[in-house]
């Protein structure tokens, strides 16, 4: 289908509003699992704090956040997904002092987590508040028009343009979506990307669900990372760790979308965890406390802590670690 031109006003109507930081941060504490200090002599970025208000969205409520769209019924009875996505530049205060131009869907890196059941139809309306042609490019099965690729379909969405990518939800599992514009790693690593979940028919053992989008950014603009994170900002999770229930089932979505290193990786201390490729089968490839993944790879963590206490979680690249990728579970009766 042809782009639509889109007006200022439009487009500004067409960026969802409802996911702020405030909204979502009360339904994190009415999960019971509030604020717990930090700093207590571990690595960190030296001093200061990041402005989450500021950067328009927190890694702590990007956690736990699954944006579900709005559905509708088919005549054949299916159930449509839909939701808009805009893409648009955004100052993010990564670590204390460090501002980076960033490019974003939705306000927020990584992106909002599209969450739909296998088998709906999805219908995502994309807009280009942007000054650089982009697109989104999802992962899945679904006809070549609806690629999000240059030269297909409605190929590279012009700034203030729109369109609208159409899809059966398949297969069941752990996706992402980026843009695919060129140069796709600078497009990549300015932020334009996300999570997309297609949960199994028969539904998962219920789980506090969290996703950890694994992410780096080249802050002086040689190709290389100068910080690396979970959900962005480097050390989070560690200035304030992630609270979970001793004994109750967490499980992880874990993805990569790391750019300039050829891998990525998490470990988890004190603990083991059920690991599910791509979260395309029920059945866990190995247990295990680290994994490895390349870019774009992703899959799904299931574990129970059977000891309360704080328990770390880092990529095993020292490097990474040092630069930010490193956090805390704060495990409690
Ligand atoms: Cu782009």
């Amino acid at each position: 289908m042809p782009a639509i031109g889109l007006g200022a006003t439009a487009l500004h109507a067409a960026i969802p509003h409802s996911h702020g930081t405030a909204e979502a941060q009360s339904s994190h504490d009415a999960h019971g699992r509030g604020e717990t200090s930090g700093h207590d002599g571990h690595a960190s970025f030296r001093g200061g704090e990041v402005d989450h208000r500021a950067n328009g969205f927190d890694p702590h409520a990007i956690l736990r956040d699954f944006d579900y769209g709005k559905t509708s019924k088919l005549p054949d009875g299916r159930t449509l997904r839909e939701w808009t996505l805009a893409a648009a530049e955004l100052e993010v205060e990564l670590a204390p002092g460090v501002k980076f131009a960033a490019w974003a869907y939705n306000g927020r890196i990584p992106g909002p987590t599209l969450r739909a059941k296998e088998g709906e139809r999805l219908r995502i309306t994309f807009a280009n508040g942007g000054r650089h042609p982009h697109t989104i490019h999802f992962h899945g099965i679904h006809p070549a028009a609806m690629d999000g690729v240059p030269g297909l379909g409605d190929g590279e969405v012009a700034p203030g343009e729109q369109t609208v990518y159409e899809f059966d939800a398949l297969p069941a599992g752990l996706h992402l979506y980026h843009c695919h514009v060129r140069p796709l790693a600078e497009h990549i690593a300015k932020g334009l990307y996300g999570t997309f979940i297609i949960d199994p028919k028969k539904p998962r053992e219920r789980a506090d669900e969290l996703v950890m989008v694994m992410n780096g950014f080249d802050t002086n603009f040689d190709r290389a990372n100068e910080l690396y994170a979970a959900n962005t900002i480097g050390f989070a999770y560690s200035d304030k760790p992630i609270r979970v229930e001793r004994n109750e089932l967490v499980r992880l979505y874990l993805v990569n979308v790391l750019e300039y290193d050829l891998i990525n990786s998490f470990h988890l201390h004190g603990n083991f965890f059920e690991y599910f490729p791509t979260g395309t089968s029920k059945r866990p490839s190995e247990l295990t406390d680290t994994v490895m993944l390349c870019q774009g790879q992703r899959g799904i963590l299931e574990m129970r802590f059977p000891h309360s206490g704080r328990f770390m979680f880092h990529a095993h690249q020292s490097e990474f670690t040092e630069l930010g990728w490193m956090g805390f579970f704060e495990v409690v009766d």
